[in-house]
């Protein structure tokens, strides 16, 4: 029978100390230090979520590069695993993309779990796995090697894979403050603006997530009430750009007046075609949302 960790299994003591490569008695005794969380059942047992084994990789080097992420999914073979283990995207690339248009969501899970648990950097994990992979989905369509739902039901299942991935980013204790995270009312894209969401989160922020088709006129409420630091726009297609860019404008007026920072970013941006004396940051990779 398939099993395959995501988000919310409770993965058991024996197969925590297989992964990290300890005895069990030595996960038991991390976990009564607090070296490593988990969370008991009822009988008292210990269990584990992907996110407390994040966690702990992400505070202990030395074991998040030796880890085994056999015991996570029974489908993973070791050359894959050594491949997530070594951040190897010019294998994995056309993995995922060949497990998305098979609609296998687990094997997209498991990379994408199992490279944020080996360290990989998340916001490399979105721009040099993702997008060249959502790109090529987009290119196959174009060319016509994929229908219109066969290009759906691919870009749902790294939808979906990213989406599980929130659970599991670890996310710190002190806060930034808020940041509002939107695409424009007629942008249906809003699978990068998922991205941007996880990696502010990573940092700290509390993000005030509306994502696909927001009309910007009725976002006054959201600034009222919430009074975000930062507003991340994500553009990637405007079917009308003229519309587009008077919401643009409007949004500016909004983050002006309520004192708030606005960053954009997406291949879409370009169709605004908006000159540099209005007042917003201009960014072009994931890399730039962690260091914004
Ligand atoms: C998935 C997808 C869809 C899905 C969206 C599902 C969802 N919930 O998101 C669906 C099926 C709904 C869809 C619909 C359509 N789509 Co579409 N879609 C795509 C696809 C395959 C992936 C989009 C994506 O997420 N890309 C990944 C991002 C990360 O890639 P990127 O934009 O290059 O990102 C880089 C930078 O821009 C930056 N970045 C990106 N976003 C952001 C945001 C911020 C804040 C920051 C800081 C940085 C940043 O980081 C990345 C660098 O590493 C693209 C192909 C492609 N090339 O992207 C087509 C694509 C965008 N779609 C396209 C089109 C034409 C459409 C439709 C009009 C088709 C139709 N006739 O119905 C509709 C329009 C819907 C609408 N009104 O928005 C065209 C757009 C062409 C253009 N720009 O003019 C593309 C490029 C396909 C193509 N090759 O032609 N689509």
């Amino acid at each position: 029978m398939q099993k395959t960790a995501n988000s919310t299994s409770l993965i058991s003591s024996a197969d925590v100390a297989k992964i990290l490569g300890v005895n069990v008695a030595t996960v038991k005794r991390w976990t009564d230090t607090g070296k490593l969380d988990c969370v008991k059942t009822a009988g008292g047992h210990r269990k584990f979520l992907l996110r407390h084994l994040a966690a702990f990789a992400m505070g202990h080097e030395k074991y998040s590069e030796r880890l085994s992420l056999l015991p996570l999914d029974n489908q993973l073979n070791l050359e894959l695993s050594h491949q997530i283990l070594r951040a190897d995207f010019k294998q994995l690339i056309p993995y995922v993309l060949d497990r998305a248009i098979t609609c296998d969501q687990s094997a997209v899970k498991t990379v994408l779990n199992g490279l944020y648990m080996v360290n990989q950097d998340l916001a490399s994990i979105y721009d040099d796995l993702l997008t060249p992979i959502l790109r090529s989905i987009g290119e196959m369509w174009i060319d016509g090697k994929l229908s219109v739902s066969e290009e759906h039901l691919a870009s749902q299942t790294i939808r979906d894979g990213i989406i599980q991935l929130q659970d599991v980013v670890v996310k710190p204790r002190k806060t930034q403050g808020k940041a509002f995270v939107l695409t424009l009312s007629e942008e249906l894209h809003d699978i990068p603006a998922k991205m941007v969401q996880h990696l502010l989160e990573q940092r700290g922020f509390q993000v005030l997530f509306s994502g696909q088709k927001t009309p910007v006129g009725d976002t006054v409420s959201v600034f009222k009430s919430f009074s975000p630091k930062r507003v991340y726009l994500s553009s990637i297609y405007n079917e009308n750009a003229d519309e587009a860019r008077a919401e643009f404008k409007e949004l500016q007026g909004l983050c002006k007046a309520y004192n708030a920072i606005l960053y954009v970013g997406g291949s879409g941006v370009a169709q605004l075609e908006l000159d540099d004396t209005d007042e917003f940051l201009h960014l072009n990779s994931f890399a730039d949302v962690q260091n914004s």
